[in-house]
């Protein structure tokens, strides 16, 4: 099959999916077409079987705002006749689907189908609810879909309801290559000596920095922690609140044990020195990098929300605790980490759910099922 894949590139848990969806799909004969306004960071290496195709996106001075949708919807009609797509996957419905059903539209009889997958954000969040018309056009682009896919049955359930749905949607769970993880033994990693050179705990935080994060409850649990623990933060990504993060760290007096990484491709060697991820997120209609935590051995701390409860059983694979209980999540933090025995036992569950419900292996199958019923 020829599959289009459309998504934002830039680091962050859809675009990983997509990009990982891509590469498994390659590896199982098929060829994924990357369209996006950039290479999403982890196919920047050459494959065959993945073909970037880049939006240009039109300036004109008539143009206040660059019509990326339209864009968009040209590069896929011109990837959908030269390249007889048989399906375009679409994550995100808005933009992505609005478009898709546009080139769908331009190639008329033979077109190809149009599989939609919901990520969250923008259901859940701002979009949806600030504005009636990104109401409208949400529920149109979810309608016209020949397929919508959700992330977690939290966010199906949410959808539905949200837009009065009579249509399927499907759930296929996010995933991970979990033979990329290494298993829980942390004893002897390099990275453990120089992030932590007196054989202190190792915390990680991973997400894009926006409010709904909640990036400070991760400071604030840390400090808590750490006063019990000896114990270092590593703090990974980029975003709007990290200048603030930042400000509180230094506030809190954390700076020696605080350290801020940046964006980071992949996860997994920093992780294999990590003891625990903090995830107090607001909202999250999955949780894609509690996952990669449990991959590698890492048990979860996060909230009680949206798809997570779905990802980390909570007392099994980690603690869950409602939105902002700071001192819940470092009382959890602190009993995880205060008992050998009870961190391996932990660490082996995420693990072992990992591979049982979450392996790609498992996972991108269902995929091609969706496609091939489409077809
Ligand atoms: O969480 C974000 O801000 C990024 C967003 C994205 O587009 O990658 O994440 C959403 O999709 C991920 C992949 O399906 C999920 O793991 C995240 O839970 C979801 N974020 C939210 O629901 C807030």
């Amino acid at each position: 099959m020829h599959i289009a894949m459309v998504c934002y590139p830039s680091h962050g848990g859809s675009g990983v999916v997509a990009s990982e969806l891509a590469l498994g799909l390659a590896e199982r004969g098929h060829v994924a077409h990357i369209v996006s306004y950039s290479v999403p960071f982890r196919l920047r290496e050459f494959n065959p079987r993945v073909r970037i195709h880049e939006v240009e996106v039109a300036t004109y001075p008539l143009f206040k705002y660059p019509p990326y949708t339209l864009g968009l919807a040209t590069k896929l009609a011109e990837v959908g006749a030269e390249q007889s797509l048989d399906v375009i996957h679409a994550h995100y419905a808005v933009p992505h689907a609005v478009s898709a059903y546009l080139a769908r539209e331009i190639l008329g009889e033979g077109a190809p189908k149009i599989v939609t997958t919901l990520h969250g954000t923008d259901i859940t969040l701002a979009l949806v609810g600030a504005d009636e018309s990104f109401h409208r056009v949400t529920k149109f682009a979810i309608e016209v879909s020949d397929a919508v896919t959700a992330v977690s049955q939290f966010l199906k359930k949410r959808t539905v309801e949200e837009f009065s749905l009579e249509r399927e949607v499907d759930v296929i769970y996010n995933f991970v290559d979990t033979s990329r993880g290494s298993g829980p033994s942390k004893s002897g990693d390099p990275g453990r000596e120089h992030w932590a050179p007196r054989g202190e705990k190792i915390l990680m935080h991973a997400s894009n920095f926006r409010p709904v994060k909640r990036v400070s409850d991760v400071v604030r649990v840390f400090d808590l922690l750490q006063r019990e623990i000896p114990a270092k933060l590593l703090l990974v990504g980029e975003g709007p609140e990290r200048l603030f993060v930042r400000q509180l760290v230094k506030e809190l007096r954390l700076s020696e044990h605080v350290h801020f990484l940046g964006e980071q491709d992949y996860l997994q060697s920093l992780l294999s020195c990590v003891d625990l991820l903090l995830l107090p997120s607001e909202q999250e209609s999955f949780g894609l990098v509690a996952l990669e935590a449990m991959s590698c051995g890492v048990p979860v701390v996060g909230t009680a929300v949206g798809g997570l409860p779905e990802v980390v059983t909570d007392g099994e694979s980690g603690f869950l605790v409602p939105v902002g209980e700071v001192r819940a999540m470092a009382d959890a933090s602190i009993a995880l980490l205060s008992s050998d025995e009870k961190h391996a036992r932990f660490a082996a569950a995420a693990r072992a759910r990992a591979k049982s419900e979450f392996d790609s292996k498992k996972i991108i199958p269902q995929y091609e099922a969706l496609y091939e019923r489409l077809l």
